[in-house]
């Protein structure tokens, strides 16, 4: 008898210690399972690079802000071509265009019903003309997503010292975006002169949520990318892709932190100019940038596993300069010489991976990807090459997710390897490629 219960004693004792180690490791992979992205976010970091395009009426007043009391009258246009725009784009390899359907200032370039402050009080195309739907069918022609801005703050809106009625009024304004031009990519919400302004963020979203449940979400609400923190185009390193729950909204302010132990998959998008201003300005041309300051952006940005998002500003004819167009096709060819043809490369899963030659080659770059819907693994890699028989680490790093460049003072090499040295969970490598581009440029930095 004795003997009986004290087995079952024991039998029992032994099951519940062993059912509460099973839901004690379950509680802890939970907590500790490493975010991953939204099929949505992983088609979107893998654009890369898209063309912003700040035009309005700023673009006829030299003006990068204007009050809301610019006389529609002067927005005129006289060769505006939404194409040339967006071929332009096309040319630097961007895969999306981010218009700016409404700025501070509160004038709308498409024919909105919510106020008189737009397009059709101007005389371009008679007050007939729409340039959102001027870009969305450009975008269309030319396989290239479209993504809109609409700022909510609203200079010249008379109710938006109103909150319930600008509520409304921004809502009504959202909604003929998110229906009236196909889909969007992604739409920007601009946190710039709403400190301390509550918007109804929970009625924008969802209403984001209905029409366009793909588009991308910057950077308030509910964002599904975050600002890096800067307009220069440049990411620091490491740029994680994760974050804590509770640091997601942070990053409206510029004020966010990262943590590859986070939650929530929030990729950084960094916003640049190709001039010094956003808007096109009559005196402004010499501050073009050089393909080597844009590819040194480049480097910084996508090559730190971001998105790129620079801007061009159409002119007074509603054209892109013909300097800036002709230094995104420069910057486009840049990008291809460097990084579309590799000299080798390889996938797979583990800590070690490699690629071999038969004669010695030169290579001084190498881009490695995650294959990031399983999270961002690795945390700590070198890579290194077979130089005379000796192993030399030519580059080591942290973060890759998305995409990792990392440029190298050229070796003659047989042999490339990438080896993790800590990671969480095995390394999944979409992608180990190496290439020679042998020209450092001036002022280049590794
Ligand atoms: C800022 C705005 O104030 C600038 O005018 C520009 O639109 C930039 C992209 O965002 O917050």
């Amino acid at each position: 008898m004795f003997t009986r219960g004290f087995s079952r004693l024991v039998i029992f004792i032994t099951a519940s210690l062993l059912l509460g180690m099973v839901l004690l490791l379950e509680e802890g992979v939970a907590q500790s399972r490493l975010a991953g992205p939204t099929k949505q976010q992983v088609e979107w970091q893998d654009m890369e690079l898209g063309v912003f395009c700040h035009f309005g009426i700023n673009t006829f007043h030299d003006k990068e802000w204007s009050d809301g009391t610019l006389d529609p009258a002067t927005f005129n246009p006289t060769e505006l071509d939404a194409e040339q725009w967006v071929k332009a784009a096309c040319d630097a390899g961007a895969k999306y265009f981010m218009l700016t359907a409404k700025h501070h200032d509160g004038f709308c370039l498409w024919p909105t019903s919510t106020t008189d402050y737009s397009v059709k009080q101007s005389p371009w195309r008679n007050g007939k003309g729409d340039v959102v739907k001027e870009v969305a069918d450009a975008c269309k022609k030319y396989g290239v997503k479209l993504g809109l801005y609409l700022s909510p703050w609203d200079r010249h809106e008379p109710c938006y010292k109103d909150k319930e009625a600008y509520d409304e009024f921004y809502r009504r304004q959202l909604e003929e975006l998110l229906t009236g031009y196909g889909g969007l990519v992604e739409v920007w919400f601009d946190g710039a002169g709403s400190e301390g302004r509550e918007y109804d963020w929970p009625g924008i979203i969802s209403l984001v949520r209905k029409h366009q449940p793909t588009a991308m979400i910057f950077n308030m609400g509910e964002p599904t990318i975050r600002w890096v923190g800067n307009e220069n185009g440049v990411a620091p390193y490491p740029c994680w892709n994760s974050v804590k729950k509770e640091d997601v909204l942070q990053f409206s302010q510029g004020r966010g932190k990262v943590d590859p132990e986070g939650s929530v998959w929030l990729p950084a998008e960094c916003d640049a100019r190709i001039r010094k201003n956003w808007f096109w300005h009559s005196d402004d041309a010499r501050t073009l940038k050089s393909v080597d300051k844009l590819m040194d952006m480049y480097y910084r940005s996508v090559g730190h596993g971001c998105n790129l998002l620079l801007n061009v500003g159409p002119d007074r004819r509603g054209l892109f300069p013909e300097q800036d167009a002709s230094r995104l096709r420069e910057f486009g060819a840049e990008i291809a010489r460097r990084f579309s043809k590799s000299l080798g490369s390889t996938s797979g899963t583990g800590d070690h991976l490699s690629i071999s030659f038969h004669q010695p080659i030169w290579v001084d770059h190498a881009v490695t990807m995650e294959a990031i819907q399983n999270g961002e693994r690795v945390r700590k890699y070198f890579i290194e090459a077979l130089v005379e028989n000796q192993w030399k680490t030519v580059a080591e790093g942290t973060a890759i997710g998305h995409k990792k460049i990392d440029r190298f003072l050229a070796v003659r090499t047989t042999s490339v390897q990438f080896r993790c040295f800590a990671s969480r969970g095995e390394p999944q490598i979409r992608r180990f490629a190496v290439f020679f581009h042998g020209r450092p440029a001036e002022g280049e930095v590794f």
